[in-house]
């Protein structure tokens, strides 16, 4: 039966604080730190766990070769030649946030009525610029079904992170959507990383109807504040538009243009009144994972740093004990993904399908979660300090570690 699916994207060994994405508060913030790779892959299991404890249906991508040498070799060096900043960002663990994997559009949506997917290019920081080649071999085996098409990327010069600016409203998983398209145009300062003919691209290459794509413009306030990603100040699930009021460029416009197309959309707008835009970044209120439950109504699964924001967590208690369609709230503790900028909501990349079209072995239930934690504890890295970088001896471990999980899970093709 179709369905919403939520791939995580497993932590990495290689988990670590490089400071590698300017424009990420919480990653230059964090720049330096010891990071706990270990306890980050079990927070992202735990999280796992409470989303099928909801009744969802969880997937699950795999941390990438890290060091990746075949990158390092490609631009004529390697682990032990290359400078520190392009070893870090050859050993960074950033696959883990499977929002920018790819842009989903389901069937339902699609002229050939077909799930469509587009690997995300990643190009404007080099650490994730490396991404989309392994990413686009996970996606070709997890839905090589026909009932799916799988796309490249986007060609440069036009940036594309992927579902991470990009949302969808549907009255069902079965009803024809509208896709929203997000892009920037100025960063104050920071770098606009989704590209305006990116979206146009992947709205083509998906076969959307136009008449039901819209593509705005992110506020230069939202990404000079930290925002950068559409997905730390907006999130969307069934007929609901949850954001801040400092999200889109034009809001009114927007929220005029997608009224027109689907009359029945719940706008919930959070006004800079109550949640100042930077509790709104600092806490990741907007990076929650809105969903739809089997038994009805919408629940919010908010990282526990919404908790810990007196603005954001007020705000929230009114609007659960209001008429509004969000009435439940889950806390999960993703803090190790939070400090390099990643919340529940990046950690994942929604598909809508059959589960029994996916290869089942990027399907986990509680068992397999079992097994897998086994293997994270018997091999990721209990911590990683900067100066750990450049030991071959970390390599090798994060090497073997990736190995474990691969024959664990069958999936030794990926080696
Ligand atoms: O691209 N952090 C990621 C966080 C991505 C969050 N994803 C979404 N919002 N969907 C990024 O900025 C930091 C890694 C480092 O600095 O080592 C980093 O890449």
């Amino acid at each position: 039966m179709i369905g919403e699916i939520n791939f995580d994207g497993l932590v990495g060994p290689s988990h670590n604080y490089a400071g590698l994405s300017p424009g990420n508060l919480a990653a230059s913030l964090n720049a330096g730190s010891v990071s706990h790779p270990r306890a980050a892959a079990l927070e992202g299991i735990a999280k796992m766990r409470a989303n099928l404890a909801l009744g969802l249906t969880q997937g699950l991508f795999l941390p990438h070769r890290r060091p990746d040498r075949a990158w390092l070799t490609s631009l004529a060096t390697d682990p032990a030649g290359a400078a520190p900043w392009l070893r870090a960002a050859a050993l960074s663990a950033s696959p883990m946030w499977a929002a920018n994997a790819a842009t989903v559009s389901p069937a339902a949506d699609t002229k050939d009525g077909r799930c469509h997917l587009s690997v995300a290019n990643l190009m404007t920081m080099p650490h994730r610029s490396h991404e989309w080649p392994e990413t686009l071999a996970q996606l070709r085996l997890a839905f090589a079904d026909p009932a799916f098409a799988v796309h490249g990327p986007v060609p440069p010069p036009f940036g594309d992170e992927g579902a991470a600016n990009h949302m969808r409203l549907a009255p069902g998983h079965n009803a024809a959507g509208v896709e929203i398209f997000v892009h920037g145009v100025a960063g104050g300062g920071f770098p606009v990383r989704q590209h305006a003919e990116a979206g146009r691209v992947v709205a083509r290459a998906h076969g959307l109807d136009p008449a039901r794509t819209l593509h705005v413009v992110q506020s230069e306030a939202a990404i000079a504040a930290g925002a950068f990603h559409n997905d730390v100040v907006a999130v969307a699930d069934g007929l609901t538009l949850f954001a801040h009021e400092q999200a889109f460029g034009d809001p009114a416009g927007f929220y005029a243009e997608l009224r027109r197309m689907l009359p029945e959309v719940a706008i919930v707008e959070v006004p800079a009144s109550a949640v100042p835009l930077g509790d709104a970044i600092r806490s990741y209120l907007f990076n929650a994972q809105l969903v739809t439950l089997p038994e009805g109504g919408q629940a919010l699964i908010l990282p526990a740093e919404a908790r810990e924001t007196p603005t954001v967590w007020a705000w929230l208690e009114a609007m659960v004990a209001g008429n509004g369609p969000i009435r439940r709230l889950e806390l999960v503790d993703v803090r190790q993904s939070m400090a390099n900028g990643g919340g529940p909501a990046c950690l994942r990349l929604r598909v809508v399908a059959d589960p029994a079209r996916v290869d089942p072995r990027f399907l986990v239930d509680e068992a397999k979660l079992d097994r897998i934690a086994r293997v994270v504890e018997a091999h990721w890295p209990d911590s990683i300090a900067p100066d750990q970088l450049g030991d071959p001896a970390l390599w090798t471990r994060i090497e073997k570690a990736r190995a474990a999980l691969l024959d664990l899970l069958e999936l030794r093709e990926l080696i």
